[in-house]
């Protein structure tokens, strides 16, 4: 029997190079895709000095399991070109898992519901406006200073 499809959300960001093109080119190649956030331009948390970052949140409506997303998401920063450097450093595109319907699991590589997603506002701000009842709570003030809505991506960003 074909499994059930649940509702999944990846995190996606970018401060390398064409940041809006990697963007743009991710989401077109994700399967099952049924609404992307706007794009947001957001400081850096974490890592060595570096660039701005866009960042954006992708709801697929999958049968793909948990690990299947990470391939798909490690799939897509391949076709980014990304060089894996530093922790927290730049990258042209980073994909993360961030949570799928009714699925937990704890794995040395592999993590969901992702362990940083509710610290983080680049995360929290697009992630609540495809899911506000996912996001009970985002803190405001502070912590949501440096994540600017910059447009959506599709009709494009100017
Ligand atoms: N991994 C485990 N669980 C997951 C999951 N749910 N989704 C493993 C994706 N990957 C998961 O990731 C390291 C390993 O995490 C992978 O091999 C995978 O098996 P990585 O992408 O190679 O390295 P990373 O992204 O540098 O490390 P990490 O810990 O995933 O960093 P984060 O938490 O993704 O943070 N600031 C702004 N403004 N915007 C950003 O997008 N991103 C980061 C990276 C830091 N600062 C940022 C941003
Ligand atoms: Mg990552």
């Amino acid at each position: 029997m074909k499994p059930a499809r649940r509702r999944a959300f990846l995190g996606l960001g970018s401060n390398l190079g064409d940041r809006l093109g990697h963007l743009r080119a991710a989401v077109a190649a994700f399967p099952d895709v049924v609404a992307v956030s706007p794009v947001y331009e957001t400081a850096p948390v974490g890592g060595p000095e570096q660039g701005p970052y866009l960042n954006c949140v992708v709801e697929l409506h999958t049968s793909a399991d948990a690990r299947e997303l990470l391939h798909v998401a490690q799939a897509s920063e391949t076709a980014a070109g990304r060089v894996r450097g530093e922790r927290w450093g730049p990258r042209t595109l980073d994909v993360d898992v961030l949570w799928i319907e009714g699925s937990t699991v704890d794995e040395p590589d592999l993590v969901v519901p992702h362990p940083r997603m509710h610290e983080r506002a680049f995360v929290l701000v697009p992630l609540r406006d495809l899911a506000p009842e996912l996001v009970a709570e985002i803190p405001v003030g502070s912590d949501s200073d440096g994540v600017v809505r910059i447009g959506t991506l599709d009709p494009p960003v100017a």
